[in-house]
């Protein structure tokens, strides 16, 4: 009880220290509004950046990734279109997206195995695909498609990790705040061990400011002053703590984490638990043990393993605040 009371006691001497200078509340700062003191006391569980939802249902984007690939050469063929997202509830967003998605896709595929891709634009302006798992000529093969035309090449997927891949059409930036990006996840021959699998690409929204329903666009001025309003875990705002993940105590749970950006350093923290293991941007070569937080750069992608140890619900984040403080933050639910 203590414990509690002391716990209310700072949130009021908080909240009563900021009223003058406070953080708008989240849905206040998603909107681009005006600075205002929160107006509810905050929830009464650590780390409640966002409403904890029941793990009954299931949120919009399903993190698990398809099964280790069988094929030696995958076929990946995407088609980019101009698509209305939801980034957050009740927040539209005019994207561009591969197969109508964001993120795109997850691809998957064994080291040593071919990528053979094609590339449909049915979008307005040209757009490119750039694969960070590939190790061929930018020049060559990372060119613009125009809208109604396509581009097909192969790469082989010679080391293994979790890589981002992303149009890379300049203004890249605009390109992948706009949402054409993925997760393409390459296995090592040896398998690893068994484990609960799940994909989670971090990136940011930056839209222009608007009081009315109508659906949201990109602001430039706030992407290069790196404000974002959004701040998500495979495109949605919070989608995780809403619809908690249901896993069980003690499995070895195995989170392949791409940070998309297009600005912001994510600081990768489940609350309540310790890596037991992190492979650095995906290297196979001397994993982090026992880690609390690691960072993944934009434009990476790391590799963690943890295993929860007692039920209950386990927060994680991006522990750069004001960005879970913006979405990006989910709750694993651990049942015994
Ligand atoms: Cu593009």
């Amino acid at each position: 009880m203590l414990v509690r009371h002391t716990r209310f006691a700072l949130a009021i001497a908080f909240l009563s220290a900021c009223k003058s200078n406070a953080p708008p509340s989240s849905s206040q700062a998603n909107r681009g509004g005006s600075q205002a003191p929160p107006t509810v006391i905050p929830a009464d569980v650590s780390h409640g950046e966002a409403r904890i939802g029941t793990a009954v249902d299931s949120a919009p984007v399903d993190p698990t990734p398809p099964p280790r690939a069988r094929e030696h050469l995958v076929h990946v063929r995407f088609e980019i279109h101009d698509t209305l997202i939801e980034v957050s509830k009740g927040v539209r967003y005019h994207a561009w997206s591969f197969q109508g998605r964001v993120p795109g896709p997850i691809v998957r595929v064994t080291q040593g195995d071919s990528v053979d891709f094609t590339l449909v634009n049915h979008g307005t302006i040209p757009h490119s695909m750039d694969f960070h798992a590939a190790q061929i000529a930018p020049n060559k093969y990372y060119i613009n498609v125009t809208p109604n035309d396509s581009l097909h090449y192969r790469f082989v997927a010679e080391v293994p990790g979790v890589f981002m891949y992303h149009c890379g059409t300049a203004p890249v930036a605009a390109h992948i705040a706009n949402g054409m990006y993925g997760a393409l996840i390459v296995d090592p021959r040896a398998p690893r061990p068994p484990a609960r699998e799940m994909v989670f690409v971090q990136s940011e929204f930056y839209m222009v400011p608007d009081t009315t329903s109508q659906p949201r666009s990109l602001s430039w001025d706030r992407l290069l002053s790196l404000a974002p309003d959004f701040v998500t875990f495979n495109g949605r705002s919070s989608q995780y703590a809403t619809h908690p993940i249901r896993v069980k105590v003690n499995e070895l749970l195995r989170l392949y984490v791409v940070n998309a950006g297009p600005n912001r350093f994510s600081s990768f923290h489940v609350v309540g638990g310790i890596f037991e293991r992190v492979f650095v941007d995906g290297s196979q070569a001397s994993p982090l043990v026992g880690v609390q937080t690691v960072s993944v750069p934009v434009g990476g992608g790391s590799i963690f393993e943890i295993r929860l140890k007692q039920p209950g619900e386990y927060p994680f984040v991006t522990h750069a605040f004001a960005d879970a403080t913006k979405g990006a933050v989910g709750v694993f639910k651990a049942e015994p």
